[in-house]
């Protein structure tokens, strides 16, 4: 069965040093590149936000860590971060970037949220890397990024949903950690719904 690698945004405004920042969250980035030459399908989700966007504290006059309802869904405020075409929505520099096969863009729509690579928040909208995965024959995802509690989980639950057989490595993921205790619950859900948790080692040996 084909099995892509998909890499959940592994971009700049992620890593310790930017605006959305996730612990170690650059520590992954030697982790994927040994993983990178096991697979022939490289898929990466970027968050990539216009300037202004509904999720974004400053658009709503709130308190970054809020949590507001939109549209009739609760929304958390986020400080501005992936904006489209800023150095922050770059991929972390010394990632495999060139071993990218697709880059699937999502958060682009300007008032609703997209945590999943697969759907808005709403669900209202698919992102396309669904159509692509299928048209290339993937059945089997093994799932790394940024970050654990969000983008990943709700990628990997999505994931599921759909049919892919779905693997999370762990070492290659990091969480944002809001709550405590945040990261142990996405990995309880996403093992839950039938996604197998691995370490790196289990696939580079
Ligand atoms: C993410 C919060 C807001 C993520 C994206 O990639 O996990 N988290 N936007
Ligand atoms: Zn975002």
């Amino acid at each position: 069965m084909t099995q892509a690698l998909l890499l959940v945004d592994v971009q700049n405004d992620f890593s310790p040093s930017g605006a959305l920042p996730v612990v170690d969250g650059d520590q992954i980035v030697p982790v994927i590149n040994r993983l990178i030459p096991h697979f022939k399908h490289i898929v990466a989700t970027k968050d990539w936000h216009p300037a202004g966007h509904s999720s974004f504290a400053s658009s709503n006059q709130q308190n970054v860590g809020e949590v507001i309802v939109l549209d009739g869904i609760p929304q958390i405020m986020w400080p501005d971060h992936c904006v489209q075409d800023s150095e922050g929505a770059e991929f972390i520099s010394g990632l495999n970037v060139e071993a990218i096969t697709k880059v699937i863009y999502k958060g682009t729509n300007p008032k609703i949220d997209s945590y999943s690579g697969f759907f808005d928040n709403q669900r209202l909208q698919a992102t396309g890397l669904a159509d692509y995965l299928h048209s290339k024959g993937i059945k089997e995802l093994a799932i790394v990024g940024l970050a654990t509690d969000y983008c990943v989980k709700f990628t990997a639950l999505d994931a599921v949903s759909l049919g892919f057989k779905t693997t999370v490595v762990q070492d290659a993921c990091r969480g944002v950690e809001m709550v405590q205790g945040d990261v142990e619950s996405a990995w309880k859900q996403m093992k839950q719904v039938g996604c197998k948790l691995i370490q790196s080692e289990d696939i580079t040996g």
